[in-house]
């Protein structure tokens, strides 16, 4: 059985992550969306949070299941007995990004890194930009699905009450 890692802050998970989700299930019997936790880093949604949202989004995706982990990410896939790692690559910038840690992680626990490209519809999508837009008062709704996007816009409101 194949099976792979997608990781990730997913803060909040976007509808470029879920086409990475959907490209990197389709290609292994079993993948595990997992929400980094960085406990310096006060997010928008807390962990609970973002795995509610995304089990909540990819619920049509048998072979999906979500999960967190603290700690150093090689350690996780140790756990798990998984031995590859999914990454989305929008540009040239993320790849730039991404290279040490492969070959980091790599070299710490003989993981394979396997790049996805983004579809081009999904390239200048990222949380943090999505968060800076809505907090300006732009409108994210193709960024996000329908539930998440509510909320997000739930969570602005109350931030501004
Ligand atoms: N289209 C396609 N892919 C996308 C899009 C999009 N529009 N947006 C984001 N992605 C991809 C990103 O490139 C990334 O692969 C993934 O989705 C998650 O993105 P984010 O932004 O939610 O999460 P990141 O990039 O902040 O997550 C970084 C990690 C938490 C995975 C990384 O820091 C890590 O592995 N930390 C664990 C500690 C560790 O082991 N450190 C040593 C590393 S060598």
């Amino acid at each position: 059985m194949t099976s792979a890692v997608f990781p990730g802050s997913f803060d909040p998970f976007t509808v470029g992550h879920r086409y990475i989700v959907e490209r990197a299930a389709g290609r292994f019997d079993s993948l595990v969306v997992t929400v980094v936790v960085n406990p310096n880093k006060k997010g928008m949604f807390d962990v609970d949070e973002r795995i509610a949202l995304i089990r909540e989004d990819c619920a049509d995706l048998t072979n999906v299941r979500v999960d967190r982990w603290t700690g150093l990410l090689v350690d996780y896939l140790r756990q798990e007995n998984i031995d590859t790692i999914v990454k989305g690559l929008r540009s040239g910038t993320d790849f730039d990004y991404e290279v040490p840690m492969a070959q980091m992680n790599r070299e710490l626990a003989d993981v394979e890194s396997m790049f996805l490209l983004t579809d081009p519809r999904y390239a200048h999508v990222s949380s943090s930009l999505v968060k800076e837009v809505a907090k300006l008062g732009g409108d994210i709704t193709p960024f996000l699905s329908p539930a998440i996007h509510q909320r997000l816009q739930a969570r602005l409101a109350g931030e501004q009450r």
